[in-house]
């Protein structure tokens, strides 16, 4: 069976605030990231697979001053974002897919499993829940408020290990942050025949905190989620934040099985046209200088040697 996304598409849009140039230089630097990987895809200079978060940058720019240093960030299969907006330098993770010196796991993670101070991500889907839950527990006991923050899909939610994590998390209070990028699609199966009920009415029947974020407004959603995030750590409690957002390219290289009008409705409402029209003297000079930043990074990492894993 052919599966078609017919799923709804949110309200286009619209007004976004001015963001400082440090969110939008990082926003801008992760498209120009991953767009630079499709690219390099295409010319046959990547080999395994990669999954971009176009459209979804936003997300974790705005959880970045909502994080401590010293929290854990438990990310996924569509990471690159999440770990740029932690450690913002891209060398290091574009050496790593291109498995060349200077690879932040010797190159042997690639992709998708990154392993790099309290950051750690995973391609199998919802692996990282239980694993956060126990590192929230951790958390807990040194009794520093640090919280371990899980990045999931929507499609993750239909993984067993998701609701035990849950479970255990409300129970024993752990300071547990799942952040859930609801993108409408996993893989090719649209939401709707992927999830039964709601995400808001699976974290209400383990009585976990839930928030809802419909904005992409960087600024928006710290003010909305910032008493949030602090009382997960405060009364260490966990807490479900469900952001809708919009996957604009394809699931990982050229496999996008959603048809054109319904991307082309996606890419209208892409934060990037709204905050260009918006604010185009500082979304032009940072757009260049991302770009320029990402080349330069494409260039350098292109003209070294093969990475060597040594084991420690
Ligand atoms: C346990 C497991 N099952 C299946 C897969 C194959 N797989 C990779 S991504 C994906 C879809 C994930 O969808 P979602 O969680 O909504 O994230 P999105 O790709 O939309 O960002 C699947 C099924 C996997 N990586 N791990």
């Amino acid at each position: 069976m052919t599966l078609t996304t017919t799923l709804e598409l949110w309200e286009p849009q619209t007004a976004l605030g001015q963001l400082p140039d440090e969110d939008l230089a990082l926003m801008l630097r992760i498209r120009h990231f991953e767009q630079a990987l499709l690219d390099l895809f295409s010319r046959g200079k990547l080999s395994g697979t990669t999954h971009t978060c176009l459209g979804q940058e936003y997300v974790p720019v705005a959880m970045r001053t909502l994080l401590r240093p010293s929290d854990y960030v438990f990310s996924h299969h569509r990471g690159h974002g999440h770990y740029l907006a932690r450690f913002e330098e891209p060398t290091g993770l574009l050496a790593e897919i291109m498995g060349r010196e200077g690879a932040v796991c010797g190159g042997v993670g690639g992709s998708q499993h990154i392993y790099r101070d309290r950051f750690l991500s995973s391609g199998v889907q919802g692996e990282s829940m239980p694993v956060a839950a126990g590192v929230a527990l951790h958390l807990k006991r040194a009794g520093q408020g640090d919280l371990a923050a899980v990045y999931i899909g929507d499609g993750s939610w239909s993984a067993g290990g998701v609701y035990e994590a849950l479970n255990i998390a409300k129970l024993w209070h752990l300071p547990l942050v799942v952040l859930t990028e609801n993108n409408g699609i996993a893989l090719s199966t649209p939401l709707e025949c992927e999830l039964a009920g709601t995400i808001a009415g699976r974290a209400r029947a383990f009585g976990v905190a839930y928030a809802h974020v419909a904005s992409k407004d960087v600024c928006a959603i710290r003010a909305q989620l910032a008493p949030l995030v602090d009382a997960a750590r405060r009364d260490s409690e966990p807490l479900v934040v469900e952001f809708e957002t919009d996957r604009l390219g394809p699931h990982s290289k050229g496999d996008d099985t959603r048809p054109a009008h319904e991307l082309d409705a996606l890419r209208e409402r892409d934060w990037t046209a709204a905050y260009r029209e918006q604010f185009p003297a500082q979304f032009a000079a940072l757009d260049a200088q991302e770009r320029e930043r990402i080349a330069q990074a494409v260039r350098d990492v292109e003209s070294r040697g093969p990475s060597v894993w040594r084991q420690a």
